[in-house]
């Protein structure tokens, strides 16, 4: 099966939607008949990542090594998803500059910081207000939004079907798949 690899670099708060984005996505990618690989939290931050917290120097590194290891996928023939916070703007960028123009798609999963902090999936946001957990992205570790992001998904009042269908779309009209 004939793919341009690249790499979709999701960005967005914790509890944006993320990784259930990018779980969507490798399903229709998958259905396809595409070979792709999708980096997380689960395989990265537990295993290659363990040694690094959530102080800015490490999510840096965190960053950093994940940009490698994509660049290393993709150079294998693959079509790689990310899905971490990605807080800084020069660390994305940094990871950009390791590709080939337009190889890098930075995928902003746009969800208002109202909305994580009310889903609270894992009861982080609760630990971070009462002071259980410190330097939490969006509440007193920063988060630097895109700004032209090559795919803007507004996820408000839209399903999980529509937003990796609007990827997907991207990936199309581009000619990855
Ligand atoms: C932000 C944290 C923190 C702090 C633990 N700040 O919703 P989750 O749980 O599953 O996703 C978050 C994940 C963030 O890890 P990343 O590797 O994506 O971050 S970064 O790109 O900034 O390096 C959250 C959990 O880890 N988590 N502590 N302080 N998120």
């Amino acid at each position: 099966k004939n793919q341009k690899p690249c790499v979709l670099w999701f960005t967005g708060l914790s509890g944006s939607g993320k990784s259930t984005v990018a779980n969507a996505v490798e399903t229709l990618l998958y259905e396809n008949g595409n070979h792709s690989y999708l980096l997380d939290g689960d395989n990265v931050r537990h295993g290659l990542n363990k040694d690094l917290t959530f102080n800015d120097s490490d999510r840096v590194e965190n960053i950093r090594r994940i940009g490698e290891v994509a660049k290393l996928f993709t150079d294998s023939g693959l079509i790689v998803l990310s899905a971490f916070i990605s807080p800084f703007k020069a660390d994305r960028q940094q990871v950009r500059d390791l590709f080939e123009k337009g190889q890098f798609i930075e995928v902003f999963v746009d969800t208002p910081l109202e909305i994580c902090e009310q889903r609270d999936p894992k009861g982080l946001y609760k630990k971070a207000r009462s002071g259980e957990i410190k330097n939490f992205t969006g509440l007193d570790s920063p988060y630097e939004k895109p700004e032209k992001a090559d795919i803007h998904l507004k996820t408000d009042g839209k399903t999980i079907e529509a937003l990796a269908q609007e990827v997907i779309n991207y990936l199309r009209h581009g000619a990855f798949i």
